[in-house]
């Protein structure tokens, strides 16, 4: 790995994204295809993972697996070593650690994302870093990620999440397409939203997010809060659309019988 030249630096300095192009080979984006598929395969009951599901014109579908990685040999493997490792460490200034792991799937229909930063989802730690990996063009019309300048102004004002409208409408908000191969680096406060799929075709993206080593392994703690808060507080958000995250950002609309969707 070369370290990041002094633009790119900058880029991820001044924006906190970082946008790199063509940076995994088709063959290895051909084999991250086949294991997001074996763990989509997962979502029904009594499999591994964490899975979230919601409506779409084609009946229920998956939007979310998350918590899949002490499962998968070699998609531990990526999450760990190599590329995104390297890379991280330069971001970080220091070694990088897995804090948690999701695709999303954003089948065709599936539900966008209301204006929001990462962080207040992500106890434990104040900061941290995730990795965008399309493996399907990530596009306006198949709900690509939008950014807004604002990653250095600390947590923005917002409900359960969202950030406030007055903020949200002042922002200039520009998508962000990208291309299996590519992976796109961003802090934890880089306001971000996503559009539904208006396209008829999946697109699947895997968010990859870490922490400083040195602020310790909390991969552990995060899943077992979260799924101790999603068991007492349900599937559903106040916002009344289906709750994936700890923010109740995610704009996909609940299916009628979530135990039929997992049983299927
Ligand atoms: O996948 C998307 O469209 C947006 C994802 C996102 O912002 C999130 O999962 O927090």
């Amino acid at each position: 790995m070369t370290p990041l030249s002094p633009e790119q630096r900058l880029e991820w300095e001044s924006t906190g994204t970082l946008t790199l192009r063509g940076a995994l080979a088709p063959e290895r984006v051909a084999e991250l295809r086949r294991w997001l598929e074996e763990v989509e395969s997962w979502a029904e009951a009594g499999r591994p993972g964490m899975h979230h599901f919601e409506q779409t014109p084609d009946g229920p579908r998956v939007a979310r697996s998350e918590d899949f990685e002490p499962h998968h040999a070699g998609l531990s493997e990526f999450l760990r070593h190599g590329f995104l490792a390297e890379v991280l460490e330069q971001l970080f200034g220091e070694p990088a650690v897995l804090f948690k792991e999701k695709i999303n799937y954003k089948h065709p229909g599936g539900g966008g994302f209301a204006p929001h930063q990462d962080a207040p989802a992500y106890r434990f730690v104040d900061f941290h870093i995730s990795c965008m990996v399309p493996l399907d063009p990530a596009t306006v019309e198949s709900g690509c990620l939008y950014f807004a300048p604002g990653h250095d102004q600390g947590t923005l004002p917002n409900v359960d999440g969202r950030i406030r409208e007055d903020w949200v409408e002042r922002a200039d908000w520009r998508p962000l397409e990208a291309a299996p191969g590519d992976v796109v680096f961003f802090d934890s406060y880089a306001p971000h939203r996503s559009g539904t799929n208006r396209s008829d075709t999946s697109r699947r993206v895997m968010y990859l997010t870490y922490n400083a080593a040195s602020l310790g392994d909390l991969r552990e703690a995060y899943y077992a809060d979260k799924r101790a808060e999603f068991e007492a507080a349900g599937e559903r958000g106040a916002s009344g659309h289906v709750r994936i995250s700890i923010n109740d950002d995610f704009l996909g609309i609940p299916v009628e019988n979530p135990a039929t969707a997992r049983n299927r």
